[in-house]
């Protein structure tokens, strides 16, 4: 269902360069040549998603957001700090820009049933014993919507450690993203995770795949996972559960990374 809905138009020729600094983000500000056309372009988008959100500017900030370019030139919003919409969570986000004299953008915000992904693994104790638990634990946080078949899997990154059961499970949830990292996180320490050393073994992992199509990057949360293409453990049972499900950054299908890994 959309939930929010906002779109602005700029003069080009009248947007002061000199908004450069309260405008972009340090990522929007990687771009080699940035040009009135550009700011405003930003500018414009910004504005459409602080309507779509009806909250207007209040209480935000130019920097809670990048508008940031695919390779292929279109448009994905990275949120740097999530904010719930005036009527609710949201877990999908659609931009769109042109320009010629004006820029003119659109925002759409959306609450799509599910689509929140969440990858399991265990290494250590009753790995089974462990996925289960983790799953009853889900199921008293959020509404699970599919569960993938659990595989098991050589350990990926630090290899000396013993082999790991993982599964993805999909779900529905009212948490906002960092709600559901606190959740997460709460369910480890319960379960007794300890940890030691970066990829370590460990009793159970809960990681946060995908939320619908947002892109979240701060120093708490990167959502797509950061290295979900390369790890068979993640995009074997996502294909299971989810084939036709897009990465929200490459628009790659599940279907499509799962035969590129293979080859
Ligand atoms: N964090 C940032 N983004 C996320 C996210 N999308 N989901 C932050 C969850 N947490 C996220 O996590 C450290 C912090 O990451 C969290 O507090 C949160 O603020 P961590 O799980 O303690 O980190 P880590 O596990 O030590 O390192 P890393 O790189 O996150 O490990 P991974 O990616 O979790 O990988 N091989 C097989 N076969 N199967 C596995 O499941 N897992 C790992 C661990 C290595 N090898 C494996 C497997
Ligand atoms: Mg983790």
């Amino acid at each position: 269902m959309i939930i929010g809905i906002g779109n602005d138009i700029l003069d080009i020729s009248r947007v002061d360069t000199k908004l450069e600094r309260r405008i972009l983000t340090q990522w929007e500000k990687e771009k080699k040549n940035i040009s009135q056309e550009y700011l405003a372009g930003r500018f414009a988008l910004k504005e459409s998603y602080f309507k779509a959100l009806y909250t207007g500017f209040s209480g935000n900030s130019f920097q809670d957001i990048s508008f940031l370019n695919r390779e292929d030139g279109s448009i994905y919003l990275a949120h740097h700090r999530y904010v719930s919409s005036k009527i609710g969570i949201y877990n999908f986000a659609h931009a769109s820009l042109s320009h010629d004299k004006f820029a003119y953008a659109t925002v759409i915000l959306e609450k799509v049933y599910g689509k929140v992904f969440i990858g399991l693994g265990s290494n250590l104790g009753d790995r089974k014993e462990n996925i289960e638990t983790a799953l009853r634990r889900l199921e008293a946080i959020s509404h699970i919507v599919r569960v993938s078949e659990i595989i098991e899997t050589e350990p990926y990154g630090k290899t000396d450690q013993p082999s790991f059961l993982n599964c993805v499970v999909e779900i529905d949830t009212n948490l906002t993203p960092d709600e559901l990292l606190e959740n997460l996180l709460n369910i480890e320490k319960e379960m007794g995770r300890v940890r030691l050393e970066k990829w370590g073994p460990r009793v159970i992992d809960l990681d946060i795949l995908f939320y619908g199509n947002l892109v979240i990057r701060n120093e708490r949360l990167t959502i797509p996972h950061y290295d979900f293409e390369k790890r068979i453990f993640f995009v074997k049972p996502m294909n299971e559960i989810a084939p036709d499900f897009v990465h929200p950054i490459s628009l790659r299908s599940m279907n499509y990374l799962l035969y590129e890994l293979n080859q």
